[in-house]
């Protein structure tokens, strides 16, 4: 009964939080832990200015991996897609910021590594599309999407960033 009142507590807490901006979703995928780059990444959004208002590692069922990727069903390399991703653990994260959305997903670069501009992600830490260390949303709406689908309301924490004063006019 009492977790029961802190979670719809905890649910009213997070429908007023407002900070700077909006929240996106980032995956660290199997390959990206797996090569000790979890620091390096968190480190890229925290200089930038964003603010992390969600993280867990975790080992992500087939199940939730298919619902994520549920819109490239179709695509030939999906079944490798799901399987590669439940390899291993990923790092979870949401980030909060002016624009996140499209910020995050210029630091990450293009989908195929070999497109992506040295200083991104992808540009500098991976070779092939298949293994592309990092997943970030490609709009506000599929952030949102993402958000619910890999976070409880009461994992993402709402805290004040004293930093905004720095970063915003
Ligand atoms: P994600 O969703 O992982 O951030 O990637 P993108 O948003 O940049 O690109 P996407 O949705 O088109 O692809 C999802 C995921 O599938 C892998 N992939 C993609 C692959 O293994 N082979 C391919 O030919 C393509 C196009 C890489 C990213």
């Amino acid at each position: 009964m009492i977790c029961l009142v802190l979670g719809l507590f905890a649910g009213l807490f997070q429908t007023a939080c407002s900070g700077p901006g909006e929240r996106t979703f980032v995956a660290i995928k199997p390959d990206g832990v797996q090569r000790h780059l979890v620091g390096e990444i968190i480190r890229r959004f925290e200089r930038k200015g964003l603010q992390l208002v969600g993280l867990k590692l975790l080992q992500a069922s087939e199940e939730l991996l298919r619902e994520h990727y549920i819109a490239l069903r179709d695509r030939p390399f999906y079944s490798r897609l799901v399987q590669y991703m439940s390899s291993g653990p990923v790092v979870a994260m949401v980030w909060q910021g002016l624009d996140v959305v499209k910020t995050v997903r210029t630091m990450i670069g293009e989908t195929n590594p070999a497109e992506s501009l040295p200083g991104t992600i992808r540009g500098d830490f991976c070779v092939e599309v298949s293994k592309n260390v990092i997943h970030g949303s490609d709009s506000a709406e599929s952030a949102g999407q993402e958000i619910s689908l890999w976070f409880r309301p009461e994992e993402l924490i709402c805290w004040e960033d004293t930093a905004e004063h720095w970063l915003y006019a």
